[in-house]
């Protein structure tokens, strides 16, 4: 039998726009992935747009990146702009932030799992979005199949009750206006503390009563997800939601076969370009001196992410990476592992938005005056967004925005080869992977899915005669 290549493009269910090559071929018996690229196929440049602008915009224009990580966004911004500008957010406002970013996580968890990645499961009711689907792969009867469309229908309610709350104290969510410099912009009442305890205690009993035991219950059907798609095994975290000096998920890193939880060095971050549609004069620079300088076509290039590494190396980002690294999680690194250790994180965030709740002072102002300074200055705002690590790091030169870079957890989790040749985690976690299928690769897809791509929402540029299908090449 040839190598077969399947194209999966765009890949349905992610935010932003994706496109998977994979080559399937029988090992052992086993016809399965054997060399896999993950091309991003869009160039959004709100790097390139940010320069020359007042760098209090930065978490106004930079939620813009994406409609379901918005706050993840603002939240690196500001914390950017209070490094640049020397200030420190008071209380209130860190407790606000961290409430309204919380309030996305949960909107995008729930999101995630039933509506992007259940479909790869169930084959739910002859109607959209079920119908059509694949014909291979299902392992549930039909109960099980009811109780979880009734999950699905009941998770599109929940998370529009998340982003209800979290524009309790944002204003309006996605796209909040409310991160800047200094803190936040929203004032407590009283009122809004109960508003937001009314929502919060629902999603928690969601959460508790339905996510975790749905993820339970799919892992139980299909055990064999535990043991696929590990890839590097490598797993990274920036660390998360400040509380007092420290974060609810702490930096750090956790090394493939180890337990043992090292330090994160930010210093050893870069981003290599060789087989990205960027000048390779840009090649393998920390993020504080990087460039965004796009040349399509170029010989060796097959994707608009870059490719972030740590110290040469790779890393995966996302739940899975920050419950580990918190001893919060005992499994190993699967499509299941991810789903699971996603839904628990979710449990941990909620019932933490509880005690930050409780801390919201009513009427304490929640930002610091803050200005932009004269003289340069650099600064950096490491988070996690629900997909993993973010970065933001901007230089301020007269005022205004001298450079800004963003890395995102996607472009760790989803990026190309890097210069040494090595595949990026998500490309990686593909091989093995088993394929009953090849013109029907669902397997692929609840290994993408488990990662949770985003491509960064955009206009995607299709090719006409390659709409929306999965095309095979036979060798
Ligand atoms: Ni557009 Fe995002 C998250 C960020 S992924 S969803 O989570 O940053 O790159
Ligand atoms: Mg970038």
């Amino acid at each position: 039998m040839p190598i077969i290549t399947a194209s999966i493009d765009p890949v349905t269910r992610i935010e932003g726009h994706l496109k998977v090559d994979v080559e399937i071929d029988t090992v052992d018996g086993v016809q399965q992935v054997v060399d896999a690229h993950c091309v991003g196929t869009l160039f959004r440049g709100f790097e390139k747009i940010m320069e020359g602008r007042d760098p209090r915009d930065a978490p106004n224009i930079t939620s813009r990146i994406c409609g379901v990580c918005p706050t993840s966004h603002g939240m690196a911004a500001a914390l950017t702009l209070d490094n640049a500008f020397g200030v420190t957010p008071p209380t209130a406002g860190i407790m606000m932030r961290n409430l309204v970013h919380g309030a996305c996580f949960l909107e995008s968890d729930i999101l995630h799992f039933y509506i992007l990645s259940l479909l790869d499961y169930i084959k739910g009711p002859a109607m959209a979005p079920w119908q059509p689907g694949w014909d291979t792969g299902r392992r549930l009867d039909s109960a099980t199949e009811s109780r979880l469309v009734g999950s699905y229908l009941k998770a599109i309610e929940i998370r529009r009750k998340c982003h209800e709350m979290g524009a309790i104290y944002g204003g309006k969510l996605p796209h909040t206006p409310s991160f800047i410099a200094g803190g936040f912009t929203a004032v407590s009442t009283a009122q809004n503390k109960t508003d937001f305890q009314t929502l919060l205690t629902e999603i928690i009993a969601f959460i508790e009563e339905t996510y975790i035991p749905d993820v339970e219950l799919l892992g139980a059907l299909y055990p064999d997800y535990y043991n696929i798609g590990k890839g590097y095994g490598n797993l990274m975290s920036y660390g998360v939601f400040q509380e007092g000096a420290g974060t609810l998920f702490a930096p750090g890193l956790v090394n493939d076969g180890s337990e043992a939880i090292q330090a994160l060095d930010i210093g050893q971050v870069t981003e290599q370009v060789t087989h990205s549609w960027y000048d390779d004069a840009t090649n393998d620079k920390h993020p504080s001196v990087g460039d965004t300088v796009p040349q399509h076509p170029k010989a060796e290039g097959y994707s608009w992410l870059k490719a972030p590494r740590y110290s040469g190396t790779n890393y995966e980002c996302g739940p899975l990476a920050r419950m580990r690294v918190n001893g919060d999680y005992a499994g190993g690194v699967s499509v299941m592992d991810r789903h699971m250790a996603r839904s628990q994180e979710a449990f941990k965030i909620a019932s933490a938005m509880q005690v930050w709740l409780d801390a919201v002072e009513v009427g304490a102002y929640g930002y610091s005056p803050a200005a932009v300074p004269t003289a340069e200055k650099s600064g950096v705002g490491l988070t996690e967004a629900p997909r993993g690590a973010l970065g933001h790091w901007l230089t301020v030169k007269e005022e205004k925005v001298a450079a800004y870079q963003v890395v995102t957890p996607t472009c760790w989790n989803c990026s190309p080869r890097d210069t040494v040749g090595n595949r990026g985690p998500m490309e990686e976690a593909l091989i093995g992977v088993p394929v009953k299928k090849a013109d029907q690769p669902v397997e692929v897809l609840r290994l993408i899915h488990s990662f949770d791509p985003c491509l960064d929402c955009a206009t995607h540029v299709m090719r006409p005669d390659r709409k929306g299908k999965v095309y095979i090449v036979d060798r």
